[in-house]
């Protein structure tokens, strides 16, 4: 404030004092820049830091799926080096089966011993050729072993509990294929062979320590 003088005669007064006024607007302006300032850089740094999150995210994100790329590439891989092992390893299975007196049919391969042995005993042979004793699956195959005109072994037998007729694979009979009145041996027939095979159904239980042929199977195809 400031005192006035108006003509001889002295008017005392407190008029505003317009320079200060302006002084403290320019002093509030200023500092509601300073504020406004203040307010632009905390915004900003929220800003950046909120950039730099998902800056963070993406690139974890890129990372976490470019490591999930990677175990899917090498899991394939494996299994292609797999398969390729696999077909390696069924074509000389293959090579080998078809030099050394094996037939094919319908997705196996069968070998008919010509030493007649114990159901054990034909067993073993055909385990030591990388084989077991036929397993029956359908009539198709069960006339294919009737066609050879032989009484063989096959892969049954209720040793393990009598009545009870398992497949070498432990699998139950399911599609029996026995002929009229078989089995009837009791607990002395104990092994399931081909006796009646100029029957359409050939299944026969006989004592297991007879001897016989016995017909191998190796399957290549499901
Ligand atoms: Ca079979
Ligand atoms: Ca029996
Ligand atoms: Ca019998």
């Amino acid at each position: 404030m400031k005192m006035v003088y108006h003509g001889e005669d002295r008017v005392y007064g407190n008029i505003p004092d317009v320079s200060a006024r302006s002084e403290d607007r320019k002093g509030a302006a200023a500092e509601a820049g300073i504020k406004r300032y203040r307010l632009a850089v905390v915004i900003l740094g929220i800003l950046c830091v909120i950039q730099a999150a998902v800056i963070i995210f993406l690139l974890l994100s890129l990372l976490s799926e470019r490591r999930e790329f990677e175990r899917t590439k090498l899991d394939v891989e494996a299994g292609f080096k797999n398969l390729t092992e696999e077909r390696e390893d069924l074509k000389r299975k293959l090579n080998s089966l078809a030099q050394g007196g094996w037939e094919y049919f319908s997705g196996s391969f069968y070998y008919i011993s010509s030493i007649e042995k114990t159901w054990k005993g034909s067993r073993d042979d055909c385990i030591q050729k990388g084989a077991d004793l036929v397993i029956i699956n359908s009539k198709i195959e069960e006339d294919f072993i009737r066609k050879s005109q032989k009484i063989v072994w096959i892969g049954l037998t209720d040793s393990e509990t009598e009545g009870t007729w398992k497949w070498v694979d432990g699998t139950p009979l399911n599609e029996s294929y026995w002929a009229s009145e078989e089995p009837n041996g009791g607990e002395t027939e104990n092994c399931g062979n081909t006796f009646h095979y100029e029957k359409e159904n050939s299944l026969n239980d006989s004592p297991c320590s007879m001897s016989h042929s016995g017909i191998c199977e190796v399957k290549v195809r499901p």
